[in-house]
């Protein structure tokens, strides 16, 4: 059954007078919290590309003061169709852009600032990278993303609390009025001394205000959401197990410190209050902005895959950071090690073994087929295997039809009715008996494993204990050589 079909089916039940469970078999209810549908669609997204890139780009530092001279901001090729290109070949669905550093240099003409591309060379003053790069991504069916620093080592006003919380505001309604929608705006709760050495208090509610008005379709990212949440460090790496679900008290506010907040935002909480799935963020490079002096250390193929396995392939986003250069370009290896990163995945996943194959379960709800095991099997994330109300374990059983090797395999929840899974096995039959390959904890949009290759014609997605009953939109096999 689709998700439509579930709504369509409670609405059907409730006109009846029938209530859920009493519609045909009738989907399961929702475990709260699910996510909004664009939480939803952000995770399906999977892959996204930042972009960091300003004065620092120039300078060959990673924090720049806020005293660089606006003059050395000059990227003579500067193509944001190029770095659209580049993030499509690589899989990305979403890219986000440093609008503004933590050295306050504006990459777009703001009103209420001297510290930005108007007083550079660039294009004559008379350039926007926003805008270059909103329009390349209107152009290339991509979604744009915009990160704009609370920390301004350059605003004179920082650490004048309401004052720089008011410019702060006027910059992102800026940003989100001028440039069409934003899917995506990114916080980070860095938070240091300003050009008086005051320290400033953030005025969050009120940001994310601006935010809800301007662009209310924008999932909005930071350690302490609220769309989506930091994943607790910049390697790239998610915690196994990982909830998309999070207490929120844990941590209050961006920039929270204190004990078991790191651990929080790995795993986030069993039955936490709030929808709040992890992103991993990490640089394709040692730095996060471009470096020549590390144009040579650009990671390998396979280091990606390994990174996707570890974010993607644990219920989280992977945000791979892939810095332009003092050209306005991204350099060739870069643009090379995405298209290769993408081409290696799409071998990987290439032929799922187990796809339309024979499927039994040890139960199915009320034995309809609209939430049999094939279900699972059919390649449409929006269909799923679903058992009765009140187990919370089950199994799922797919013929091969002939021996073939294995060593990777992919789960995935009906996550748009809460994520329930908290242990699994991955099985073999062996002789009689049924031999685990693999077993994990967390399933949630999306579980990867590999394991050493293994030949089989059976084989079970077996869910041990689960919230309420499980939900499984897939269960795929595969051979990666
Ligand atoms: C951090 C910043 O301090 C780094 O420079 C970088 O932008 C990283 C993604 O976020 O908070």
């Amino acid at each position: 059954m689709t998700l439509r079909e579930n709504l369509s089916a409670i609405v059907l039940g409730a006109f009846v007078g029938l209530g859920p469970a009493a519609a045909l078999a009738g989907p399961p209810a929702p475990v709260p919290p699910v996510p909004t549908p664009q939480q939803l669609a952000w995770q399906r997204g999977e892959i996204s590309i930042f972009l960091h890139f300003g004065v620092n780009t120039f300078t060959d530092r990673e924090w720049g003061e806020g005293k660089e001279n606006p003059k050395i901001f000059n990227p003579t090729r500067l193509d944001a169709r190029q770095w659209v290109r580049a993030a499509k070949a690589g899989g990305a669905k979403i890219v986000i852009l440093t609008a503004k550093h933590h050295d306050g240099f504006c990459l777009w003409p703001s009103k209420y600032t001297e510290h930005c591309v108007k007083n550079s060379p660039w294009r004559n003053g008379q350039g926007d990278v926003v805008r270059e790069l909103a329009d390349a991504c209107r152009e290339g069916g991509m979604k744009l993303g915009l990160y704009l620093s609370p920390w301004d080592r350059h605003e004179k006003t920082y650490g004048d609390s309401p004052k720089y919380n008011e410019h702060y505001r006027n910059q992102l309604t800026e940003l989100l009025t001028d440039y069409g929608p934003v899917v995506e705006v990114w916080f980070d709760g860095a938070c240091g001394e300003g050009p008086n050495g005051k320290r400033q208090q953030y005025d969050w509610p009120s940001f994310h205000a601006v935010i809800r008005k301007l662009q209310p379709k924008a999932v909005v990212f930071s350690d302490a959401g609220p769309g989506v949440r930091w994943i607790g460090n910049e390697s790239g790496i998610s915690g196994d197990p990982c909830w998309a679900t999070v207490d929120p008290r844990k941590v209050p506010y961006a920039g929270f410190e204190g004990p078991g907040v790191i651990e929080h935002l790995q795993h986030g909480d069993k039955g936490g209050s709030v929808w709040r799935p992890g992103e991993s963020d990490v640089s394709i490079r040692p730095g996060w902005f471009w470096h020549k002096s590390q144009d040579d250390k650009v990671r390998s193929v396979e280091n990606l895959v390994d990174l996707y396995f570890k974010s993607v392939g644990r219920n989280s986003l992977l945000l791979l950071n892939v810095p332009p250069n003092d050209k306005g370009l991204l350099s060739d290896t870069d643009v090379k090690r995405l298209a290769e990163f993408r081409a290696k995945l799409d071998k990987i996943f290439a032929t799922d073994l187990a796809a339309r194959k024979k499927a039994t379960a040890g139960n199915t709800r009320e034995g309809d087929a609209a939430f049999g095991p094939a279900r699972a099997l059919d390649g449409d994330p929006d269909t799923y295997w679903a058992t009765d109300d009140g187990r919370t374990s089950g199994w799922i059983e797919v013929d091969l039809g002939a021996s073939a090797k294995l060593n990777v395999a992919m789960m995935q929840e009906a996550i748009a009715l809460g994520q329930r899974v908290e242990s699994y096995q991955v099985q073999v039959q062996d002789g009689n008996a049924w031999r685990t390959i693999s077993k994990g904890t967390t399933i949630g949009h999306k579980k990867l494993d590999r394991f050493p290759p293994v030949t089989a014609q059976r084989v079970r997605l077996v869910i041990d204990k689960a919230l309420a009953c499980p939900t499984i939109a897939t269960f795929g096999l595969y051979c990666d050589q």
